[in-house]
């Protein structure tokens, strides 16, 4: 890379990080982000998730949401865009994950033909991102997040029943092997590559609530830009550990913030969520959801600006 490419990659990487309201707290007011539920097949078993609700790594859970083809997201991500300005990124993040369905990419491949600048960001649990990071790269997503909840099979083997893996499944820490390789691996690759990488972690007392700091210390190395620690929501085969709280949450946090920064405004947002992080729209009455287009438009018209193209 040139100096002059360098310097434009810096300041593109800068206004990506400064437009993304999961990756800069100060953004989450003025930016929103529109998911698009279109991934629902996943290629491991969290034993925290109940497979009829989204992928629990990245989105609360106990809701069921329609999944779309990428031609209905299509129309879903117009509508918002042409309807709601403020919103700069298109996140993929289940019901499932999204690299195990191919409409993930069906769909932003859609999408980027009509928006060549919008911002694509996507939710994973690693396991196959190695081989799908050239297309990841080539579509132009720009921020990633991995699940990643140990960083020793041992710990991870019995956070995560099975991985199926190029058609073979794999039980306990000899699936974690294989996951927690590919995820490391692929989040290096990936932060190499020039995308902003977040690692989520759910918090499970008792199991992984001691590992946080070996973590953190772990994806420092391969240039993580933000961290979320996220509390465990008991359900599933995991229906009988309580939830961490705030407070071991929070000692979670300030532990591992000197390795890596720490995102402490996650909503735990549903798989098809839009607008701010804090005011989900998809749960919005039709007055209420007028009511910000009405604002929106007035400050749009007031500070010149044009909606995503
Ligand atoms: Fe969605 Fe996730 Fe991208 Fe954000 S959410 S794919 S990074 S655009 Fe954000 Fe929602 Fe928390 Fe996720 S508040 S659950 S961290
Ligand atoms: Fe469920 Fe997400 Fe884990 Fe897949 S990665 S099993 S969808 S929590």
């Amino acid at each position: 890379m040139s100096e002059k490419e360098n310097i434009s990659f810096d300041r593109d990487r800068y206004r990506i990080i400064a437009e993304h309201p999961c990756y800069s707290e100060k953004a989450r007011h003025r930016f929103g982000r529109m998911h698009l539920a279109v991934a629902p097949k996943c290629n491991i078993q969290c034993n925290f998730c109940v497979r009829d609700f989204a992928c629990v790594n990245e989105n609360r859970p106990g809701v069921t949401m329609e999944v779309l083809t990428p031609a209905k997201a299509l129309e879903k991500a117009r509508e918002a865009l042409s309807e709601y300005p403020f919103i700069k990124v298109i996140g993929i993040a289940g019901p499932g994950d999204p690299l195990a369905n191919e409409e993930t990419f069906e769909t932003l491949r859609l999408i980027r033909k009509e928006y060549p600048k919008i911002t694509f960001c996507m939710s994973t649990n690693g396991l196959v991102l190695p081989e799908k990071l050239p297309e990841i790269i080539e579509l132009g997503v720009a921020t990633l997040t991995v699940t990643i909840n140990a960083v020793d099979p041992e710990i991870q083997g019995q956070i995560c029943d099975h991985v199926n893996y190029h058609g073979k499944t794999y039980k306990g820490a000899e699936g974690a092997k294989i996951q927690i390789k590919n995820q490391l691996d692929g989040i290096e690759a990936a932060a190499k590559a020039g995308l902003v990488v977040k690692v989520n972690t759910v918090l499970v007392p008792g199991i992984n609530d001691q590992h946080m700091v070996e973590i953190a210390k772990t994806v420092r190395e391969r240039e993580v830009y933000i961290m979320n620690i996220m509390p465990l929501i008991p359900q599933g085969a995991f229906a009988h550990i309580r939830a961490p709280t705030p407070e071991e949450r929070q000692a979670a946090q300030d532990a591992c913030e000197p390795y890596v920064r720490q995102m402490r405004h996650c909503r735990q947002c549903r798989a098809d969520a839009y607008g701010y992080i804090d005011q989900d729209m998809t749960q919005m009455s039709e007055e209420r959801r007028k009511l910000i287009k009405i604002q929106t438009m007035a400050e749009m018209k007031k500070a010149g600006e044009e909606p995503e193209k």
